[in-house]
């Protein structure tokens, strides 16, 4: 296979409700879409980076500077046959997995194309629908809060994430649990506690919670592993698994009990493939977290998680959760807590409307061999 063409393109949506977190919140966002062209195939990509470096530190503009003057020019006219082949050619670059995942997303789908299957397929996803869940910002009107989960659990949502931040957190999730006895429900810090919080964070152990999703600082494993022989609450590593090592250090350490695996967090589907396996083969319990994808990479999120390995509902809901329009067809949606993975259609199952993209452009280049 021969990528002739990469085109990106900066693609600006507005959220319908802005989203808050512990360390970040958006009303828009600015994800890159790749678009790859070659061998008479069209294959499209979503780097779903965050405007600013509060999460991981990538940003749009570092991954547009990434990825089209190392990345893109890496892999434009040059022979590969699979995506870790793809993936080679520019592993030059260290770090920098939002910027790579864009591009490793599209190869994928390239691939799945060049194969006649769906990207689901190219995966080795074998789901049929995938379990899906919702991850609601944060509320701090705990009867808005709760007449918002009420409307998610209503649309037949089956898991509710809520995320949780200091002067947020225990009493918003005894008021949630006490409304909701029986729902899957689970807490995401955002990294904004640290080890000297452990006796605070020890009252969610009375309220069976699912896990809690990083409670500490990004980069630490020694603190998380101190944390889980304190509390019975599972924890689960979201930003700390960057790599397949990461994940290795996280079960030797034992740092906690589940991961939450994002593509575009971890440089792309071969990562995301490798930590899932590794993962269900020690006994963690995976899911695929989101990025507020646009259709390209939510599609790319639902192949994810047609993995065996992705065992536990996710964050990837329906698009409507977040826009009004996306920009692909049909819409992606979730039906009684499920989104069905249409392994009739080949490559991503749900196809980019290039005249949406198009009106919601800021920047485009080109890059040729
Ligand atoms: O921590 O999982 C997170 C969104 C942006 C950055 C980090 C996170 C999130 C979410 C939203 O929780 C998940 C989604 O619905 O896409
Ligand atoms: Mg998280």
């Amino acid at each position: 296979m021969k990528i002739e063409r990469v085109t990106l393109s900066v693609v600006v949506m507005s959220l319908h409700t802005p989203f808050k977190a512990s360390t970040h919140g958006a009303d828009a966002l600015r994800h890159i879409l790749v678009k790859l062209e070659g061998d008479g195939i069209t294959a499209w990509g979503e780097c779903a980076a965050p405007t600013e470096p509060y999460y991981m530190g990538e940003t749009t503009e570092t991954c547009w500077h990434i990825m089209k003057d190392f990345l893109a020019p890496a892999v434009v006219g040059k022979e590969w046959s699979d995506p870790y082949e793809f993936a080679r050619l520019y592993e030059r670059t260290k770090g920098n997995g939002f910027a790579k995942s864009g591009l490793e997303m599209a190869a994928w789908d390239f691939a799945a194309r060049a194969n006649g299957r769906s990207l689901s397929a190219e995966l080795g996803g074998t789901r049929p629908e995938i379990l899906s869940g919702v991850s609601l910002g944060i509320q701090r009107d705990l009867d808005k809060l709760i007449a918002t989960i009420q409307k998610y659990v209503d649309q037949g949502y089956r898991r509710v994430k809520m995320k949780i931040a200091p002067g947020f957190d225990v009493e918003p999730v005894r008021a949630v649990r006490e409304r909701f006895p029986d729902l899957a429900v689970m807490a995401d810090a955002n990294s904004a506690y640290r080890l000297a919080d452990a006796d605070h964070l020890r009252q969610l152990d009375a309220f069976d919670l699912m896990m809690i999703e990083q409670p500490l600082e990004w980069d630490d494993m020694v603190n998380h592993a101190q944390l889980q022989t304190m509390m019975t609450t599972p924890i689960c590593l979201d930003e700390s698994v960057r790599t397949v090592a990461d994940a290795r250090r996280m079960i030797d350490s034992k740092a906690g009990k589940v991961i939450n695996i994002k593509a575009p967090r971890v440089g792309g589907f071969g990562e995301a493939k490798a930590i899932a396996e590794l993962a269900a083969a020690n006994g963690i319990g995976v899911w695929c977290g989101g990025m507020h994808e646009f259709g390209v990479g939510r599609a790319g999120a639902v192949a994810l998680c047609s993995l065996a390995a992705f065992d536990l509902p996710g964050d990837i809901s329906g698009s409507d959760k977040y826009f009004d329009e996306d920009i692909v067809e049909p819409v992606i949606l979730a039906e009684n807590g499920a989104i069905r993975v249409p392994t009739e259609r080949v490559g991503l199952g749900w196809e980019p409307v290039e005249g949406r993209i198009a009106a919601r452009t800021l920047a485009t280049d080109v890059i040729t061999a």
